[in-house]
């Protein structure tokens, strides 16, 4: 059979999902294709590849780009006379299934798709039911019998040539991407972890999943020898390190810079990071962590996103990274349900304060499923059928709520704080003067350079493409990213989004 993976856009980034899926496809026999929305063409694609699936891997601010491809799709299988089968994993349909009925899909993937996917070929190419087979939602079976993927060394390797023969660009960046872990234990109201953890938990199902250090070795070895420009390595894993004693950190720390050596990123909570987490990094070779702030005031740090972490402790945990040299990349997420405008200022301070070598600001995007987008919908801040696609953590608040001027101050801090966390004493009464100016497009700019340079430097140092050109066409997709506005949002004529669907619920 042959697979038409789909994605939004790159961002950067190696999209780990439709990867380890095409290789787990190609280990069955069959032949897979990427289309990348935001890059190419998808109508090109399915007349030169022809395709038997087409498998959607989704993140839920894009479905607007995903309905617009599935609309070429059917016109060609209409045009051509073919039965294709159409289905989508990700998050998107993990914690919005609506998006079944909605795109008229013949299959949704909640959760994990390594055998859900080879199944459902076997399946269409058998001519029977898709019902049944774990984790897929079918129109006629909502309710699915649940898998968790528990052994991750037997899940082959991403395909990296699947990206690499989309977009030959991604080669001229240093960083590969790999997963060592599945899982997040911890229960922050923005995130979908709570939601995944209460979807999938139960009858026995692992939810903390490891590979051995023996396998990850191996997979970053195979990919620096047959893909020489590695130059950094990101673990995509959303916590690198859970527990305090792990058994698993001292045998990777003492093997790694040995076998491996290229210097790495990864994300990690301030709870973590004891004295000894970071020695065994910093002797691993670890030259970034990703370790949130999230909001500058415990009420709404804890009470509000529930992230159980004192001052004191994120106090500690970024000067403990600054003294084994382990550059921090600390955001704090702006706008939050429940607070204001002066919490975000208080967010800005206390992150300067920690001094983080990469301090970034984000607006807060409600995504479907998460606690903290249903309380939202409680407070009155977003309709209960509220749309979520195209929601950005790039641009203005979709709360209700804010006044046209907050909303603007809000923004701008995101793009300026970094800039000023930066800046020294004297310089900080100037940003109070340009927070409310409405001039949010130039200050996008201005951000969009500061955490490229910040990013470039400090967070992935030497990865960066090598080569003019190839710097020059990263700077511009970073401002391409960074510098989109919603123009409704921007004038104030539309500050909430018209309703599409029903909110799902991720406990069906
Ligand atoms: C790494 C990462 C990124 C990377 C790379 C993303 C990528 N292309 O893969 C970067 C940094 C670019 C990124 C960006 C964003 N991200 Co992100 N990201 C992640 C993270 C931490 C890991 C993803 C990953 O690689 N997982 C490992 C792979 C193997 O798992 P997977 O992709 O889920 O795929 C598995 C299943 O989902 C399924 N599957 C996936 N696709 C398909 C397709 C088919 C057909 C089938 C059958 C199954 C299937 O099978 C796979 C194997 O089990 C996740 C959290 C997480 N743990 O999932 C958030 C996450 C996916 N991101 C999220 C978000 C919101 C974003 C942003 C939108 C944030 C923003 N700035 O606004 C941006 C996207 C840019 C934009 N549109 O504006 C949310 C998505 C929530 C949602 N409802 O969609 C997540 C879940 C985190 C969260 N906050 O809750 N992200
Ligand atoms: S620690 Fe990170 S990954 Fe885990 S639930 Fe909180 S935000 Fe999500």
């Amino acid at each position: 059979m042959r697979v038409l993976f789909v994605i939004a856009d790159l961002y950067f980034s190696e999209p780990l999902g439709a990867m380890v899926l095409s290789g787990v496809c190609r280990n069955a026999g069959h032949r897979t294709k990427l289309a990348i929305l935001e890059k190419q063409d998808i109508a090109n694609l399915l007349e030169d590849f022809s395709p038997d699936v087409i498998a959607y891997s989704a993140m839920t601010p894009d479905e607007h780009l995903f309905i617009k491809a599935d609309a070429a799709v059917r016109r060609w299988a209409l045009h051509n006379n073919r039965r294709v089968l159409r289905i989508m994993g990700g998050a998107h349909p993990t914690y919005f299934p609506d998006v079944l009925r909605k795109m008229n899909l013949d299959a949704i993937c909640a959760g994990d798709g390594e055998n859900a996917i080879v199944r459902v070929i076997d399946a269409f190419v058998e001519g029977k039911p898709l019902e049944g087979i774990p984790n897929i939602i079918t129109p006629s079976q909502p309710n699915f019998i649940k898998e968790v993927v528990e052994d991750m060394d037997a899940v082959p390797y991403a395909d990296r040539d699947l990206i690499y023969d989309a977009a030959p660009e991604m080669l001229d960046h240093g960083i590969r991407s790999f997963l060592t872990q599945k899982g997040c234990p911890y229960k922050c109201t923005y995130c979908f972890n709570h939601a995944y953890n209460r979807m999938f938990k139960g009858d026995g199902r692992k939810i903390m999943r490891r590979r051995s250090v023996d396998d990850l070795i191996t997979e970053i070895k195979d990919v620096a020898q047959r893909y020489p420009v590695a130059r950094f390595v990101r673990f995509a894993d959303d916590v690198f390190v859970v527990n305090k004693e792990d058994e698993w950190l001292e045998e990777f720390a003492e093997r790694y810079p040995k076998e491996v050596g290229l210097p790495f990123y990864c994300l990690i909570r301030c709870n973590a990071l004891t004295e000894n987490v970071a020695r065994l990094l910093q002797k691993a070779g670890c030259k970034s962590i990703g370790m949130s702030i999230e909001a500058g005031s415990e009420r709404v740090r804890n009470d509000i996103m529930k992230r159980n972490m004192p001052d004191a402790m994120m106090k500690k945990a970024f000067e403990l990274a600054r003294q084994y040299r382990i550059n921090a990349w600390g955001n704090s997420i702006l706008a939050a349900p429940g607070t204001t405008f002066a919490d975000d200022m208080e967010s800005f301070y206390f992150a300067r304060s920690l001094n983080a070598a990469c301090p970034t600001f984000s607006i807060f995007a409600p995504f479907p499923g998460t606690d903290l987008t249903k309380q939202a919908v409680k407070l009155g801040l977003l309709d209960e059928n509220f749309d979520f696609s195209a929601v950005s953590c790039w641009d203005y608040s979709v709360l209700r709520g804010y006044t046209q001027k907050e909303r603007i101050m809000q923004t701008n801090l995101a793009y300026l704080g970094q800039l000023f966390c930066k800046l020294p004493n004297f310089a900080q009464p100037l940003l109070k003067v340009l927070l409310p100016l409405p001039i949010t497009r130039l200050y996008k700019v201005i951000g969009a350079l500061a955490m490229s340079y910040l990013l470039g430097t400090k967070v992935f140092p030497g990865a960066q493409p090598r080569g003019l050109l190839a710097l020059l066409r990263a700077i511009k997709t970073a401002l391409k990213y960074m510098t989109t506005i919603n123009k409704e949002r921007e004038t104030g004529t539309s500050q909430m989004r018209t309703p599409a669907v029903g909110l799902a619920s991720p406990d069906y």
